[in-house]
């Protein structure tokens, strides 16, 4: 008679969460200089000249704009450090972090 396997020969995995990814999002205002965001978005998020400018100008004409994802963490310190550096020259413009869905 052939032998019979009674243990499955694949482990069963436990299914391993992602950690949430929170958006880093770059909010509008009237008072901080375009070419100021541009700075904070490169020196920041390590864009490039072009990616910060559209990014910038994304939001001057919709009122907010993605800026990139990252993990709880890393997106709230972004956000604090880029809202400071506008503090610092003593502008309102903000970055905020939302979960994705
Ligand atoms: N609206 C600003 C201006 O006209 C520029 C600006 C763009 C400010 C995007 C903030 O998130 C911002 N000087």
């Amino acid at each position: 008679m052939p032998e019979t396997r009674a243990v499955p020969r694949t482990k069963l995995r436990p299914k391993t969460e992602r950690p949430k990814l929170h958006k880093v999002i770059l909010v509008n205002d009237d008072f901080t200089p375009r070419d100021f965001v541009v700075t904070v978005l490169k020196g920041e998020f390590h864009m490039s000249e072009d990616q910060a400018y559209r990014v910038m100008i994304t939001a001057h004409q919709r009122g907010v704009c993605v800026v990139a994802v990252f993990t709880r963490d890393v997106a709230e310190t972004k956000a604090t450090r880029a809202t400071e550096a506008g503090k610092a020259k003593g502008y309102p413009l903000q970055f905020t972090t939302e979960p994705e869905e």
